[in-house]
């Protein structure tokens, strides 16, 4: 009974450990800005961000992002997202700079997204693919939030799905690019090393 309570513990840990030993480093959707105030029918103002949860840099070259199966943007080859930071896919570049006030170019800001923008209506998808064509995040979602306020992943490692509970209406009209959403909960982040802890002090009582 030990031993197989041992074993049982052993591989709830390793399940919950697979994210963090994964072989593609993971690079998250985390925050989508689908349905701009920008007076030009919802166009210039889209834009996306990207978050690393990873404690090194991540090479972007030749990552590609997509909509609905429609290569949306390539990254080039200086593109680099720092460990444990932003980055901006805008639709319009300029655009972005001028309403937001930040954004550099070629290091936090990347553009434009091609001219297929995000609906507003019924559900879509958008993804990340790495320069092999692996998807390294994809995210579902549908109109959810009012004008100008994005949809923002609450635990970034929870689900991708935005149109269910890991995803939410941002608490800032415009939303939080370039920096930790607003609805962000750090909790469930941390509970796969609490478990391991837990599991680990069970198994030493046994
Ligand atoms: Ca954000």
């Amino acid at each position: 009974m030990v031993i197989r309570l041992r074993w049982m513990a052993t591989l709830v840990v390793l399940f919950l450990m697979v994210p963090v030993v994964s072989a593609s480093p993971r690079v998250i959707i985390n925050e989508i800005m689908y349905n701009p105030a920008d007076g030009n029918s919802d166009y210039s103002g889209e834009w996306l961000e990207l978050y690393n949860p990873n404690d090194f840099p991540i090479n972007l070259s030749n990552w590609v992002v997509e909509y609905d199966g429609h290569q949306e943007f390539l990254f080039p080859s200086n593109a680099i997202l720092p460990e444990r930071g932003y980055l901006i896919v805008s639709r319009d570049t300029v655009w972005f700079q001028e309403t937001y006030g930040i954004g550099n170019l070629g290091d936090d800001l990347f553009g434009n997204l091609s001219s297929y923008r995000f609906s507003n209506t019924g559900t879509h998808w958008i993804a990340i693919r790495n320069n092999e064509n692996t998807v390294i995040d994809n995210v579902t979602y549908s109109n959810r939030c009012p004008e100008n306020y994005t949809i923002e992943k609450i635990d970034d490692l929870g689900s991708s799905d935005a149109t269910g509970d890991n995803w939410a209406c941002s608490l800032e009209n415009g939303g939080t690019p370039l920096r930790q959403n607003s609805v962000y909960v750090p909790f469930l982040s941390g509970l796969p090393v609490i478990l391991v802890i837990v599991a680990l002090l069970l198994a030493r009582r046994w």
